[in-house]
């Protein structure tokens, strides 16, 4: 398929929204719709490579899948068992490990890299915008070393071997627990998806946080390689900023062991790296959507209050229970915030 957008100033090449998730299956018939995220165990086989079911139970009843939609058709394919999704300007991946061995997440995890990377190579879209990474039992210990850790390891082995400047082309990303419905689903493994483009973007970091990549050992022995946010100009008239997942730490130490407490904290994160970002954005960034990712058993209602007193209610929120990458954190928020030209 030829790609020949016709692009209209002023105009993203993708669009962003949460919606319901009855709507999902007709929406794959639909040659604009770049990836549809939704909240559930995955079934067995990749069916669409648009297609993304990540194993998090959803808290909510209305906004309950993710919907990247594109002005302009898309072509869809699988390369180095990746599967993608793109339009001459964007490029969606998604890739899906099962796992064997509780232990080997860290070499899986160096592999499910190396291959997003080289997809993205074998397509042209080099610069890596924003990664989520899912994969089960996140605070579990093997052998001594904290799943999470492990997955670190591996990451940050892929991400030194792939970047040339290795603490300023680091992508947004999130990396959370799942929690699949059925354990004895094909529910487990590392799922990762990811946002490419042709031309970088700008990685954002957060004053008030130590950057993650900056991370003293006690927290693991290779450091997370993720940026607090990267800022995106898609045109002059066009800036999407992509937010990490982003927790009630300050420095490189968390806060607060209550629920309200570490949520005002990680607001208070949000905040400032807005207003930092907006020093680099030529137009102001509008904060349009949230997913909040908390603890099981935790009721989102008090916390959709405290969110819209602190940005409004116009920012749409999905809420999803899973396991977050420390112990003792209850919540993490990410976030898309956008700047358009009037
Ligand atoms: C933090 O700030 C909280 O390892 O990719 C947030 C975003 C977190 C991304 C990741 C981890 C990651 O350290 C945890």
């Amino acid at each position: 398929m030829k790609l020949s957008p016709l692009k209209t100033a002023g105009a993203p090449p993708f669009n962003t929204r949460y919606g319901e998730d009855a709507q999902a299956r007709e929406r794959l018939d639909d040659d604009h719709l770049l990836a549809l995220i939704r909240f559930r165990d995955p079934s067995a086989a990749m069916t669409d490579p648009r297609l993304c079911e990540v194993a998090l139970q959803q808290l909510d009843e209305t906004a309950n899948a993710e919907f990247w939609i594109s002005p302009w058709p898309v072509r869809t394919g699988v390369t180095h068992g990746v599967g993608y999704a793109d339009n001459g300007d964007v490029l969606f991946l998604q890739l899906r490990l099962d796992e064997y061995a509780g232990d080997a997440l860290q070499p899986l995890t160096a592999i499910a890299y190396r291959r997003l990377f080289a997809a993205a190579h074998t397509l042209g879209y080099t610069h890596f915008l924003r990664i989520w990474n899912y994969f089960p039992d996140i605070n579990q210990e093997w052998a001594g070393l904290e799943r999470y850790r492990g997955f670190c390891a591996g990451r940050h082995q892929a991400v030194m071997a792939e970047l040339a400047e290795r603490e300023t082309q680091l992508p947004a990303a999130c990396a959370l627990g799942t929690l699949p419905a059925d354990p004895f689903s094909s529910a487990g493994g590392l799922h990762l998806y990811a946002l490419a483009a042709r031309e970088p973007g700008l990685q954002i970091e957060n004053p008030r946080q130590v950057s993650a990549f900056h991370y003293p050992h006690q927290y693991g022995y290779r450091s997370p390689s993720f940026s607090r946010a990267v800022l995106k100009a898609w045109s002059e008239h066009v800036y999407h900023l992509y937010i990490s997942g982003t927790a009630s730490i300050v420095g490189h130490t968390s806060q607060h062991t209550d629920l309200m407490a570490q949520l005002g904290e990680t607001l208070l994160n949000l905040e400032t790296l807005l207003i930092h970002a907006n020093r680099s954005a030529p137009l102001p960034l509008r904060l349009e959507l949230l997913k909040i990712y908390c603890r099981p058993d935790i009721d989102p209602a008090p916390l959709r209050e405290r969110i819209i007193q602190a940005f409004g209610p116009a920012v749409s929120m999905l809420f999803l229970h899973a396991d977050i990458c420390r112990r003792e954190l209850l919540i993490e928020i990410e976030g898309l915030a956008v700047g358009i030209a009037q």
